[in-house]
C-alpha cells in the first residue's frame, strides 16, 4: 500500500499569486498543490494537501495525519511558525517526520520571523527556494521514509 504524506499550509497562503507577487511569486496555492502532487507521484506517495487560516484547524489536521497513519508531514505554518506552541505540541505528539518549508528566506526578513517554534521538532527546514521548496521538502521527506523515485 502507498504511503501518505500531509502537506499543510497556514494562514494567508490562500492569497498566493493574488497579492505581493514580488515577495511570494506569481504561483497560486493551486499551482503549489499541483507541484506537490507531481512530486509525490514521482515517489509513489499519496498526498493530502490542506490550507487553513485557523490555528486550531491546523492542530486538528496534524492530529488527523497521525490517526490516518500518514508517514510524514510537510508544513508551511506561515505566521504561526513564529507564534504557535500549539502547532509545535501537535507536531511533537504525532512523532512523525516533519519538514518545515518557507517560500521566502525568513532570515533576511524582520527579526520576529527569525524564530520558529516548528524548527524545534522539524527534521529539516527549507527557506528561500520559492514554491520549489515544497518539491525539495517532499524529496527530502521521501528519502527519510524510504520512498524511492519511480
Ligand atoms: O515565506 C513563507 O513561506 C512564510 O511562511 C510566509 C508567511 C510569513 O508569515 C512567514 O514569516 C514566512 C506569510 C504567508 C502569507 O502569504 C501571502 C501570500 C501572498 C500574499 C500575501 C501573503
Amino acid at each position: 500500500m502507498a504511503q501518505t504524506i500531509y502537506v499543510l499550509n497556514g494562514p494567508n497562503l490562500n492569497m498566493l499569486g493574488v497579492r505581493e507577487p514580488t515577495k511570494y511569486g506569481s504561483a497560486t496555492l493551486k499551482d503549489v498543490e499541483t507541484l506537490c502532487a507531481d512530486t509525490c507521484k514521482r515517489f509513489g506517495l499519496d498526498m493530502v494537501f490542506r490550507q487553513s487560516n485557523v490555528e486550531g484547524e491546523l492542530v486538528t489536521l496534524i492530529q488527523e495525519a497521525r490517526i490516518n497513519k500518514a508517514s510524514g508531514i510537510v508544513i508551511n505554518p506561515a505566521a504561526y511558525t513564529h507564534t504557535s506552541v500549539a502547532i509545535l505540541d501537535a507536531l511533537t505528539l504525532t512523532e512523525l517526520p516533519v519538514i518545515e518549508i518557507h517560500i521566502t528566506n525568513v532570515h533576511q526578513r524582520e527579526s520576529f520571523r527569525h524564530h520558529s517554534y516548528v524548527s524545534k521538532v522539524a527534521r529539516g527546514v527549507l527557506a528561500g527556494f520559492g514554491i520549489q521548496g515544497y518539491a525539495l521538502a517532499i524529496e527530502g521527506l521521501a528519502g527519510m521514509i524510504g520512498a524511492k523515485e519511480r
